[in-house]
């Protein structure tokens, strides 16, 4: 077994001053109950943590990482930057040289904003919405996590749905009546909504992929029905690639589909694991943020001079090359984990969208976050604890996406299916 000595020591450290000794909720481990693993430092495909126990990643950071970790230009980048101050409430060029080199990949956004987290790019987007249409009411889907804001936490993925908190107390009722969810990929849901609430409808925020509960594709013509109803209806269409942008594809979900949304947000990758995240889209209505408009939106630390040179040694770094390998890697470990399906005769669903994907223990292909829901958790739970002790560390939640990066090589990769099955077969032969 791991020493795990100095992680429990930290743990009951941080439960004395932070809720539940973290600074995230997922990252307590709750779901897979045991206690989390506090880390020390990550190399490459590599974490390492405080007992000195190595661990190959598939977390990255719940995606930024997509250059593995300690990247030495990153590093050297956010160095060079800091012995010139950290941050200025100012504007510098390397705001701009960021938001360019995300146009190049992300064209839809013709005006864009840094912000400091995915959750402060999706509250922008959806006020700008609601401002440029003067309506109120806006359409999620169930299991989508937007972040943690107001609007957003309606029948929400990801942590939400890990601590099975459906709604967040705290969120005024008035608020939460003005956000509107329904089963993700189910076309005629929405059509029912736009017919119901006909000019009432600021905005659609979609995960185009979703990441938060477990990985669910949306499907092409749930996708470009939504694009349709959204033009119909005067509504505005979000694609919320905070996840996807630059994970599931080079030119996101929208280059992906081919479909241009109105609004996107992005974040992770685009801040190199420092604190970024940006919204954009058509001049037309980003045109109508303050200062250039009435729409108010404002940070302190909004783009950030060291989070805007990780982002731009992150994004200068990638190329079709390093998708493609990525993505062959992906593809290598899925096909391992089906083979151990088949063999050990456990119902294993894999999915994988470009350098992201995920797994659900299931018999059924799942589609939405109902069938997420009905895969076996139990076993998740037995098989994550007996995978860690195989020095794998995947996202600890059933309802999460798990990354790869260019550091991930073959090696690694047969690595983790040999720890995917040894943790299958501990994790089946489990009583409790
Ligand atoms: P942040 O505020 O956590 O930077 O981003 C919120 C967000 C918005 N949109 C999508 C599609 C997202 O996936 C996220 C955040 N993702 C979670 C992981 N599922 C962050 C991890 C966490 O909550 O600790």
């Amino acid at each position: 077994m791991w020493k795990t000595e100095k992680s429990e020591a930290a743990f009951k450290a941080a439960q004395k001053i932070l809720p539940g000794g973290v600074n995230s909720p997922v990252r307590a481990f709750r779901s897979v109950g045991r206690n989390p693993l506090f880390i020390d430092h990550g190399k490459g495909a590599y974490l390492f943590d405080v007992d000195g126990n190595r661990y190959i990643d598939y977390v990255l950071s719940w995606g930024p990482m997509i250059l593995g970790h300690g990247q030495e230009q990153v590093v050297a980048a956010i160095k060079q930057t800091a012995e010139k101050g950290t941050s200025f409430g100012a504007p510098s060029p390397l705001e701009t040289q960021l938001a360019e080199l995300i146009q190049k990949q992300v064209p839809s956004m013709e005006l864009m904003r840094m912000v400091s987290s995915g959750t402060e790019a999706t509250m922008s987007a959806i006020r700008l919405a609601r401002g440029v249409t003067k309506r109120d009411k806006i359409i999620k889907f169930d299991g989508c996590y937007h972040g943690h804001s107001d609007s957003f936490l309606v029948n929400a993925g990801s942590g939400v749905a890990t601590f099975e908190l459906t709604d967040s107390p705290g969120v005024p009722t008035a608020l939460a009546k003005e956000t509107l969810s329904v089963p993700y990929n189910d076309l005629a849901a929405v059509k029912d909504i736009f017919t119901r609430n006909k000019q009432e409808i600021a905005a659609v925020i979609v995960e185009p992929i979703a990441g938060n509960m477990g990985v669910i594709p949306g499907n092409k013509e749930f996708l470009q029905g939504l694009r349709t109803l959204t033009k119909e209806a005067g509504a505005l269409l979000i694609f919320d690639e905070v996840m996807t942008g630059f994970r599931c594809n080079y030119t996101g979900a929208q280059g992906l589909y081919e479909i241009t949304p109105d609004l996107t947000t992005l974040g992770k990758v685009v801040g190199g694991g420092l604190p970024a995240a940006v919204f954009g889209g058509k001049r037309e209505y980003m045109k109508q943020i303050a200062p250039e408009g009435a729409i108010y939106q404002a940070g302190t630390l909004s783009g950030n001079p060291l989070a805007m040179a990780a982002g731009i040694a992150t994004l200068q770094q990638l190329n079709a090359a390093k998708y493609q390998k990525m993505t062959a890697h992906v593809e290598r470990l899925l096909n391992g984990i089906k083979q151990l399906s088949i063999e050990l005769e456990i119902p294993i669903q894999t999915v994988q969208s470009g350098t992201m994907f995920g797994f659900f223990f299931n018999k059924q292909a799942v589609t939405n976050f109902e069938q997420a829901k009905a895969s076996d958790q139990v076993l998740f739970a037995k098989f994550y604890r007996n995978l860690l002790a195989e020095g794998i560390y995947i996202a600890p939640s059933q309802f999460e996406a798990n990354f790869i990066s260019t550091m991930h090589t073959e090696a690694e990769i047969d690595w983790t299916i040999k720890g995917f099955r040894n943790a299958l077969i501990k994790a089946t032969k489990e009583v409790k």
